[in-house]
Order: C-alpha cells, then sequence, then structure tokens
C-alpha cells in the first residue's frame, strides 16, 4: 500500500479516537491499529497531531470578472492556497449567461478549471436567465451530469427577481437540487447608495450602511419564505445577520429543509472595521455586521443552525481595492467603484479548528461545519468530507500546539494583502494530502497545477433540517 499515517488521532464529525490509516490509490483503503509498516511504501508518524478530513469550501470565486476586474486568484493560486489551509475541495460558481443553458455555463468554467486546479472542485451555477421554460428545464442537464447545486442572487444586475427565484426553487425540488441564495435587498440597497453618494458620503463605512442588517435581514426572511412557498429546500449563502438567523431558525425548528452557511469572517470581524484607515479592504457583500449579529451566528453554530461554514474566498489587490478612492480613469471614487471581496480560503479550517483549541467549539464540530456537513448538502459525501474507509485519501495532518500568526506572506495565493493580518491561531496544519498525494507540508505547496479534479455530486433530497 502507499501510505500509512500511524499514531495520530482521527477526528471525524461524530468520534475522536486513536487509529492508523491506510492509503491506497488515493482512496482511505483501511483504518486500524495492527499493521506493518513492511506494507507501505511511506510510513507517516502522526503522534501528538490530529487526523482530520480534509475541509470542503463551498464557496469560492475564482478568476471571477467582478468590478471591473478579476478576482486576483485563478484556479490554481485559489486552489494551491485551499491545499496550504487543509481545504481538499472547493466549490465555485458558474454564472449562466443570458440564453445560455446552465450544464453549459458549467462547461465554460470547467475549461479554465480543469487545466489549472491543484485540489479537486465542483461548481454551484449560478441561474441568471429562465426566462424561457426551456432555460428553466435545462437544470436537469447538469443535475444528470453531477451538478445538482444551482444559485441565485437577489441583488446584483445578474440577479433575478422573486418569481424566477420561486421558480427556480420549484424546479429544484422536483429534479433532487438544491438552490443557494445571495440574499440582500436590491431596491433597497440602491436607494441608500444613492442616497448616501448624494450626500457625499463615500467611504467604506457607507457600504456596510447601504446593506446593513436589515436590508440583509430582510432579503433572508424573505428567501426562507420563498422556499416553504415553493415546499423546497434553500440554502442561504453567506449569513451574517441576527435577523436571518432568527428566520433560519425558526423555519427549521418548523421542520423546512431551511440550511445556513456562514463565513470566518462574519465569526471574527464586525462592521467596525469598516472605520480602519483600508476599510476598503474589508469590502465584500454582505458586508461584516455588528456584535450582535456576530453573536446570533455564533449561537447558530453552537445550537446547530448553521449547517457549514465557507469562505467566498474573492481577493482583490489593493490598488484595486484603492478604487475606492481613485478610480481607475482618475476620478473620484467610492464604495461603490471598489470590487468586492476577500481572501480567506487558506485561513478557514485553521481559523474554526483554532476556535476548538481554543475551546469555543469542538473538534468534532470544527470538522462538521467545514467537511461533512458540504459532503452532504452538496451531495458528494460518496467521494469526501470524512475519514471513512472507501473515501479519498483528502486528509489534514493537524498540530494543536503549532503557534501561527497569519500574514499575506505566509499565505500561498496570488493576492497581496489579506484582512487576516496579524490574527493569531493556536494549532495549524502540518500536512494537507489530496486523494493521498503530499500537497502541503510545514508551510510549502507541493501540489500540481491541474492534478484536481471535478467532483461529480449526486442528486439531492431533503426532507427535514436533518441532513
Ligand atoms: N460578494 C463578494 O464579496 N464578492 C463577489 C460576489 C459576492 O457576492
Ligand atoms: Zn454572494
Ligand atoms: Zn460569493
Ligand atoms: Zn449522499
Amino acid at each position: 500500500m502507499d501510505l500509512l499515517i500511524k499514531n495520530g488521532t482521527i477526528v471525524t464529525a461524530a468520534e475522536t479516537y486513536q487509529a492508523d490509516v491506510a492509503v491506497d490509490s488515493g482512496k482511505i483503503a483501511a483504518i486500524g491499529t495492527d499493521f506493518d509498516e513492511a506494507d507501505f511504501t511511506e510510513v507517516v508518524d502522526a503522534k501528538d497531531k490530529l487526523v482530520l478530513p480534509g475541509a470542503i469550501d463551498g464557496h469560492t470565486h475564482l478568476a471571477l470578472a467582478f468590478g471591473g476586474t478579476i478576482s486576483s486568484d485563478d484556479y490554481y493560486a485559489g486552489t494551491r492556497s485551499a491545499a496550504c489551509g487543509g481545504t481538499t475541495t472547493v466549490f465555485d460558481f458558474a454564472q449562466q449567461e443570458a440564453g445560455e443553458r446552465l450544464l453549459d455555463a458549467a462547461k465554460r468554467r470547467d475549461a479554465i478549471a480543469c487545466k489549472d486546479a491543484a485540489v479537486d472542485y465542483s461548481f454551484h451555477i449560478g441561474v441568471g436567465d429562465v426566462s424561457t421554460e426551456e432555460l428553466l428545464d435545462s437544470m436537469e442537464e447538469a443535475v444528470e451530469y453531477g451538478i445538482p447545486s444551482f444559485k441565485v442572487y437577489m441583488v446584483y444586475d445578474f440577479g433575478v427577481d422573486d418569481g424566477s427565484f420561486y421558480k427556480v426553487l420549484e424546479k429544484s425540488k422536483e429534479l433532487g437540487a438544491l438552490v443557494g441564495v445571495h440574499a440582500e435587498n436590491k431596491d433597497v440597497n440602491s436607494l441608500l447608495v444613492n442616497r448616501y453618494l448624494s450626500e457625499g458620503k463615500t467611504s467604506a463605512w457607507w457600504h456596510y450602511m447601504s446593506k446593513n442588517e436589515l436590508v440583509e435581514g430582510e432579503a433572508d426572511v424573505r428567501a426562507v419564505n420563498l422556499a416553504k412557498m415553493a415546499q423546497a429546500p434553500l440554502y442561504i449563502v453567506h449569513l451574517a445577520d441576527k435577523m436571518g438567523m432568527e428566520a433560519v431558525t425558526e423555519a427549521r425548528k418548523q421542520g423546512y429543509p431551511i440550511f445556513a452557511e456562514t463565513c470566518p469572517q462574519y465569526l471574527h470581524f464586525t462592521n467596525e472595521v469598516y472605520k480602519r484607515e483600508r476599510g476598503r479592504d474589508f469590502v465584500c457583500s454582505p458586508p461584516m455586521k455588528n456584535q450582535e449579529s456576530q453573536d446570533a451566528l455564533w449561537d447558530g453554530i453552537a445550537n446547530g443552525n448553521i449547517t457549514t461554514i465557507a469562505t467566498d474566498h474573492c481577493p482583490f489587490r489593493q490598488e484595486e481595492k484603492d478604487w475606492g478612492i481613485t478610480q481607475k480613469d482618475g476620478s473620484p471614487g467610492n464604495f461603490t467603484t471598489i470590487p468586492n471581496g476577500c481572501a480567506g480560503v487558506e485561513n478557514m479550517y485553521p481559523y474554526v479548528l483554532s476556535q476548538a483549541v481554543a475551546g469555543r467549539i469542538s473538534f468534532n464540530k470544527a470538522v462538521e461545519l467545514c467537511a461533512l456537513n458540504p459532503s452532504k448538502l452538496f451531495g458528494l459525501d460518496h467521494r469526501k468530507g470524512a475519514v471513512r474507509v472507501g473515501l479519498d485519501a483528502d486528509l489534514v495532518i493537524y498540530d494543536p500546539q503549532k503557534e501561527f500568526t497569519i500574514t499575506n506572506e505566509a499565505m500561498h495565493g496570488d493576492t497581496d494583502h489579506t484582512i487576516w493580518e496579524g490574527v493569531k491561531l493556536k494549532g495549524y496544519p502540518q500536512a494537507t494530502y489530496s486523494r493521498g498525494r503530499l500537497v502541503f507540508k510545514d508551510g510549502e505547496f507541493l501540489g500540481k497545477r491541474g492534478d484536481g479534479q471535478l467532483i461529480k455530486c449526486h442528486r439531492l433530497e431533503f426532507k427535514g433540517p436533518e441532513l
């Protein structure tokens, strides 16, 4: 066999126990305690370390055209960065163009991703145009192909109205698919943007104000109600506010299959960051919210109403963030001329696990949120999400003692700054394996461009809030 990881403590969402992991041909071949080392090409000692499933980041935007530029991590840089933070699968977005069949949107993105990705990946298909029956029906061929996950935006010019959202929800229920939603109230957001700009309020703080707790919360509540009406499951991405958390919690209590994702940036930072000198570096949508909302998200994690953590990784360089001061053409900028998004794919698993080291959550919970739940929710639990015989050998050896201070210098993406600069973590990944191949060790990326594969996901069926 190829590899034995011995003496480690295995952590899954359900269990913590001491055992050795045998890997062969990219799969977890056996888990036990009495292997003969002579049977293995390589033996790795994981004494005093945890052996975890690789994380699945359900939300990244690699090479995304946005705000007059392209997010600075392409599929290679983004997946390289992911690997170095213990994330072995990323879900990116394939946004449909007007009139385009949905599977074609995914294939168009995959043509770029397959050459570059260093770890495995899949897509959520962003639905923008369901103006004809044929386009709506084209969801089916995507599901059959192995992409049963869609996303709609309630904001942005490529967003959809409530009627189209409802149609997509109904169709998803019929097909065994899941719809994710970016929920913010578009009309109120535009109104507030125009008001603040006319009053000369241009700084990053006003980005937050125009997308405040209630602007997001109203849309979260509406999205939950649309899903209830359509009797369809729903996944709210990057949930960041208390009102939305309450709506999700209530719907789940009533038995609805409503799921929420939040992101490390909402758990760690508050709207105070927009008062910083470089507050524009933190401009992302939705923006960081107040302390009350952050507390509600942590409560949601504790009581099981947050189902996943993902990053919304979408980095831009500082010179692009500076378009909020002076635009590309030299004219004065404002908060609407800052490309939206921040880097995070390398920070998610280390950050969430460090919260387990600190005792805020359990290691099992960290694994559940970052690996097991996304694998079940998106239909790839036949491949990923646990340390289990037969699954891909996507494994992380984690050192709970290592002290690590996040710096952009130490990150492996292509961005020139990080909002996480200076944040201190206790515990850090020591090594990452992607299908049995060592892709990260002791701070160094060891993977290869193009080694990542598109993972086909199975149909989804959710009867209630349990996965
Ligand atoms: N939010 C971001 O911050 N960036 C890209 C897309 C999005 O919805
Ligand atoms: Zn979004
Ligand atoms: Zn996003
Ligand atoms: Zn499954």
